[in-house]
């Protein structure tokens, strides 16, 4: 079995174990915050069931190690999550530190207990995150004391903006599960009914901590319409966009990922209608030709949508100039935008730039990916965002799975989005369209075998098209 099915199979038995042992409840309940929750997730009992605490730990030192995030120390925030991280550190030799909580009242008591070098890292372990403060009181006392915080882990998310609220405080959070996958798993093994699962969308949707209060900018990003954010963007592709995305209230692009012209010519012009873009994989098609991007090019007039050519261009500045621009495909001629990775650096950006912008064309940047395990992370990511702002006469956005710039300029698309499904075993990870737009900020999700599979794609389009463009209203008045 692959490692990613593996996994998720991993997660599908874990999820359906904390259901049995009642660690995840639905009901009515009363939060710490007086807010009444339709589902309550009690870890502490995990302690009774050694097996299950185990294999907790054992998936959350897998979590961490695929995002590739580094650090010299353990810390579970107390306390469910002591036991965690004790776990983790004895199994996986590096050394633990312990706050302590109520170091406050005891004045000259040390708020962290074990050994550590000023300036090393600390990973922080938490059971459950809703808005993340529990993690951040911890990242402060760990940075108080000297230690850098940069990423933690977490059983479950409850996916109410913690995750946002930690990135904006420079941490990033890795989950082993979420509470929508957590829904998708109960559903499919019939734990709960729908209506249920249904109950704690809404409770999720309308109890999502907002990313953030304070900075102007920041609050200024969260209420900005697509239209208004066009007015604000000054490259004429991503302007186009931004007006097609408002006109036809769509912002949702489709993958043509087919392999004859025809399939594609056919797909397009059913799925035309519904979407803001068409997204091809160029260098699938057995029968490529010239009469191909000028009907392609006519169905994108007719239906007002934008081509992205999903080329990955990944290479040093003079190959990538001829990839974009000669060949067989001439990418250049036909597509207004392209995607790059950051990995060779600002040269990939300069070589395709000085070929893309005489046609005013334009680039967005990969800087998350929804493979599991993919290396576009943390640092890289950050690098990446960097890069797009220095280049923004010519990159327009990024290939994310979350929100990563402020700059209203910037449009963020997400791939690996499905109404139903969480992975395709080589390693796809789905999320769904609300997810994408509302819990990781989208402002366009790209979808693929959700559209071109069904044996209705234009209906299924419609679908994507009203639920993602619904979660973006909601965005909006939220
Ligand atoms: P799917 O059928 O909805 O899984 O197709 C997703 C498409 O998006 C597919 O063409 C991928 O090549 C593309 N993709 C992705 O899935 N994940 C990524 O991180 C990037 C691109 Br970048």
């Amino acid at each position: 079995m692959r490692q990613a099915d593996k996994m998720s199979d991993r997660v599908e038995k874990l999820m359906l174990d904390l259901f049995d042992i009642e660690a995840v409840k639905f009901g009515d309940f009363t939060l710490k915050s007086g807010i009444q929750s339709p589902i309550y997730f009690d870890l502490r009992v995990i302690v009774s069931y050694p097996v299950i605490m185990n294999e907790v730990a054992e998936l959350l030192w897998e979590t961490t190690k695929t995002s590739g995030a580094k650090f010299a120390t353990v810390c579970g925030v107390p306390y469910t999550a002591l036991p965690l991280a004790t776990l983790m550190s004895a199994h996986h030799d590096v050394p633990m530190l312990i706050r302590r909580k109520e170091a406050k009242d005891y004045g000259t008591k040390k708020m962290i207990e074990g050994k550590f070098e000023p300036g090393s890292s600390c990973l922080i372990v938490e059971d459950v995150v809703t808005s993340g403060s529990s993690v951040k009181e911890t990242a402060e006392s760990l940075e108080s004391v000297g230690l850098v915080v940069t990423d933690a882990v977490v059983l479950l998310d409850r996916e109410q903006g913690g995750k946002q609220k930690l990135r904006e405080a420079g941490i990033a959070l890795q989950s082993i599960c979420g509470t929508s996958q957590l829904l998708r798993i109960l559903r499919k093994h019939e734990k709960i009914p729908e209506s249920v699962a249904e109950q704690v969308r809404d409770f999720v949707r309308n109890n999502t901590f907002p990313p953030s209060q304070e900075p102007p900018v920041k609050k200024s990003r969260k209420i900005l319409s697509y239209r208004e954010r066009g007015d604000l963007c000054q490259h004429p592709v991503a302007k186009q966009l931004f007006g097609i995305m408002e006109s036809k209230k769509s912002n949702l692009a489709v993958s043509a990922d087919l392999c004859t012209t025809a399939q594609i010519l056919k797909l397009a012009d059913e799925v035309g209608p519904h979407i803001c873009m068409l997204k091809t994989h160029v260098d699938i098609i057995s029968d490529f030709s010239a009469e191909f991007v000028q009907s392609l090019t006519e169905l994108a007039n007719r239906h007002e949508f934008l081509i992205f050519e999903d080329r990955k261009f990944a290479d040093i500045g003079s190959t990538v100039q001829h990839q974009y621009r000669d060949g067989l495909f001439q990418i250049a001629d036909w597509a207004h935008l392209i995607n790059a990775h950051s990995l060779p650096g600002a040269g990939v950006l300069e070589g395709l730039k000085q070929v893309g912008l005489g046609k005013q064309r334009a680039c967005l940047l990969i800087a998350e990916m929804s493979s599991q395990g993919n290396l576009a992370t943390g640092e890289y990511t950050k690098a990446t965002v960097k890069m797009a702002e220095e280049h923004q006469d010519f990159v327009v956005g990024f290939i994310s799975q979350s929100q990563l710039s402020d700059n209203p300029a910037f449009i963020h698309m997400t791939p690996g989005v499905q109404l139903s499904g969480l992975g395709d075993g080589l390693g796809q990870q789905y999320v769904s369209p609300w997810d994408a737009v509302v819990t990781r900020r989208a402002d366009v999700i790209i979808v693929g075998r959700g559209v071109y599979k069904d044996p209705d794609p234009a209906t299924a389009a419609q679908s994507y098209q009203t639920a993602a463009f619904q979660a973006y209203q909601h965005r909006l008045t939220n």
